[in-house]
This record gives structure tokens, C-alpha cells and sequence, in this order.
């Protein structure tokens, strides 16, 4: 008997599905979250077992178990790790342990292409155009490389594994992928039913950004918005949007956690996590809810008014305008960023700041960091325009 111990994400669950291909009755899976493997590894490690092998993927155990496996394995047990996060690389010194990030040719590797490949090279799975459609998707979407390599079909493809239960996905994926050598594609139905999600998916993030708060939390300016689902969707979108942002924290207060995400290289959002109990990678990560995180991102932070989205239509108050570009916030205040003497220059209120920009975009950082501001719209923008000219002349007149 083989047992599997998995991921319960879609590079997890793939392995899964990979696995009941090769082996088909004769594998036990159990798919865990972070958390629970350890106790389940330990609990293998305690019972009798006879002629059975074990298989983990897409997940690293802590030292005790690392300790329980390689004395498991030296009395002659079956066990095999595979995984593909930085943090379990040392497992690699371990006859048992396989752990590789990247291949050769650059590309990221996820736990299902090790465990695709591992399974071919032990002549336990035959190659196949649908699997090998299927395991590239799920890397893919697993490494982020989709984004950049314009493959949607692999977000497609954790979309639908949202929607529908993991037993269901993995028994209607299990019949596509052992169905010969067609390539690998969505039902006419499930392309519809993705169609709808995705609309759903573009409103709610639509919602969510007028609900952003922005504020300086241990001097890092960080956007904040409560939302239950759709969390990598709305951090990417928030991010891009936000560059002044130094992060994205997506407070979920039922489920008592917080996810963080960043689009910058400078920021490591894993060891914010790591502050309040939790971790993940640089440009994702999480944490649960304890006391701290509540007060300082929910309490402290519910009676803020949301920051407005940029104005989107405007003709005239664009940004890097040579005629200057208006901001205003919520206590009223009107920040103008203008050029002059090839530097630029804000004014709140009429009162010129101190601070010099060598490009537009430092001085809109300034002022959307220090401000909480948003580009206002055309009609604003003439009004503050005429006034501030009107104004002007009227000084000019009292002068002369
Ligand atoms: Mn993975």
C-alpha cells in the first residue's frame, strides 16, 4: 500500500490525482494544510506497518519528524519527500529527501512536475499529452510564471478547483487526464461556469477597492481591506494600483487571519508575518489573528474613512501634466504637484512644502504616503485652477 501525504492546494491535490493514476486503488492520500502534516507523519511513524511506502509532497516536516523518518528509513522503511520551497532544502541530504526549487533551464518547479517526473522515471506513469498539459498548468499557476507567460488557463484551472469540492475536482480531472492522448482543456460548461466566476471575481474586487484604509503600521504605509475570498486576486490588484503601498494586508476577522502581499522587491512580507506567529514567502504570506494583529490593523483602523481610487476619466488633471496635478483627501485638503526649474514641487492648501522631487512620480509617492490623497477629478481640477489664477491676479493687482 502507498500512503500520500499532500498539500490541499492544487499543486497538492495534483499530486494526488497523479498518484491515484500511477497506483490507482492501492494509494491512501490525506491531503493537509501546513499545520497538520506533523501530527499526521507522527502518527504514521507510531503505527505497525507492513510493505507500506510513504509518499510526501508539497510539504516539508519539522525536526522531530525529520529525525522519526530518517530513523524510518534506515530500518528499512519506504519513504520519499518531495517538495519544492526554499525552507526544506536542507532535507536534500537525506537519501529520502528530494527537493528542488528550479530546473536547470530556469523554470520553477512545483510538487506536482517533481512527482510527474519521478513517476516516469520509475516507469510508474506512462507520459501523455493530457498530463503533460495538466502538470505545466498546475506549476504554472503554483510558480506565479502564468502571469508573465500570459497563461490564463492556469488560473482558470485554480479557479475551478475553488469552485467545486476537492473530491469532485479530483474525480472529474482523474477521468480527463486517463483519457488517452487528448490535450488537456475545459468542458464547454466549466468555461462557462469560469466565465461567471471571473465576472463575480472583477465586482468584488471592484468593491473592495473603495473599501482600502490606509496608515503607517511599525513604519510601513500599508493599505487594509476586509475580505473573505479572493485574497491573491485583490492583494495583485490593490498592489498595482498602490504603489505608494509599501503592502496589502487582507483582514479576514471570522476566520481570524491576515493575508499580506506586496508587489515590491524591497519588501519581504514573510517576515511581517513571521512578527505576529506567521510566515509564507516574501511576496505572499499570512498570519492568524492573535490580539496584536486585531488591534493594530482592525481596531485601530475602524473608524478610518477609505482612501479613494484615482480619478479614471480625466482629460485634464493628469498625472506628470506640465499644467500641475490635483490631489485632495478626506480632511479637505488640496495637494497640487507642479514643475518647476526641472523639479517638482507640492503645495497643500497654497502652502508650499519643503520637500523637492526629481520626478513626478517620487512626488506623487509623497504626497499619496504622507496625505492619504487621490488625483481629484476634472472639475475640481478647473475650479482650483481658476481660483488659484484669480488669486494670483488679485495679488498681482494689490502689488502694483
Ligand atoms: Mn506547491
Amino acid at each position: 500500500m502507498y500512503h500520500l501525504y499532500t498539500h490541499n492546494d492544487l499543486d497538492g491535490v495534483s499530486c494526488g490525482i497523479l498518484a491515484k493514476c500511477a497506483f490507482g486503488e492501492k494509494v491512501e492520500i490525506r491531503y493537509n494544510s501546513i499545520g497538520g502534516l506533523n501530527d499526521q507523519v507522527a502518527r504514521y511513524l507510531e503505527r505497525p506497518k507492513k510493505k507500506s511506502s510513504l509518499i510526501i509532497t508539497d510539504l516539508s516536516v519539522n525536526e522531530q519528524n525529520e529525525r522519526g523518518l530518517d530513523a524510518y528509513y534506515r530500518a528499512g522503511g519506504k519513504v520519499l519527500l518531495l517538495d519544492h520551497h526554499k525552507t526544506a532544502l536542507h532535507l536534500n541530504e537525506y537519501p529520502w529527501g528530494k527537493v528542488q526549487v528550479e530546473y536547470e533551464n530556469g523554470k520553477l518547479a512545483s510538487a506536482t512536475s517533481l512527482l510527474y517526473e519521478h513517476f516516469i522515471q520509475q516507469r510508474l506513469l506512462k507520459p501523455t499529452k493530457a498530463l503533460d498539459d495538466y502538470v505545466e498548468l498546475v506549476r504554472l499557476y503554483d510558480t506565479w510564471e502564468w502571469e508573465k507567460a500570459g497563461r490564463v488557463e492556469a488560473k482558470r484551472l485554480n479557479d475551478l478547483f475553488f469552485m467545486v469540492s476537492m473530491e469532485e475536482f479530483e474525480e472529474t480531472m482523474l477521468e480527463r487526464l486517463e483519457d488517452d492522448d487528448q490535450p488537456f482543456a475545459f468542458s464547454d460548461f466549466e468555461d462557462k461556469i469560469l466565465n461567471i466566476e471571473e465576472e463575480r471575481i472583477e465586482r468584488y474586487v471592484r468593491r473592495k477597492k473603495r473599501e482600502l484604509v490606509q496608515t503607517y503600521i511599525h513604519d510601513r504605509c500599508v493599505g487594509i481591506v476586509h475580505a473573505e475570498s479572493y485574497h491573491s486576486e485583490l492583494g495583485h490588484e490593490l498592489g498595482r494600483d498602490n504603489p505608494h503601498l509599501d503592502y496589502i494586508a487582507i483582514l479576514n476577522v471570522g476566520g481570524k487571519k491576515m493575508s499580506l502581499r506586496t508587489i515590491h522587491d524591497h519588501i519581504d512580507v514573510s517576515e511581517i508575518a513571521a512578527r505576529f506567529g506567521g510566515g509564507g514567502h516574501s511576496k505572499a504570506s499570512g498570519c492568524s489573528m492573535g490580539e496584536e494583529v486585531y488591534r493594530l490593523y482592525v481596531s485601530e483602523t475602524f473608524t478610518m474613512e477609505p482612501v479613494r481610487p484615482d480619478a479614471f476619466k480625466n482629460k485634464y488633471n493628469l498625472k506628470d501634466s506640465p499644467f500641475g496635478t490635483l490631489y485632495e483627501n478626506r480632511k479637505e485638503q488640496q495637494i497640487f504637484i507642479f514643475s518647476s526649474d526641472k523639479e517638482w514641487e507640492v503645495d497643500v492648501d497654497d502652502q508650499e512644502c519643503s520637500e523637492r522631487f526629481s520626478t513626478f512620480a517620487q512626488a506623487e509617492r509623497f504626497v499619496k504616503r504622507r496625505f492619504s490623497a487621490w488625483l481629484v477629478r476634472d472639475e475640481a481640477y478647473v475650479h482650483y485652477l481658476m481660483e488659484q489664477r484669480s488669486d494670483k491676479r488679485s495679488r498681482a493687482l494689490v502689488l502694483v
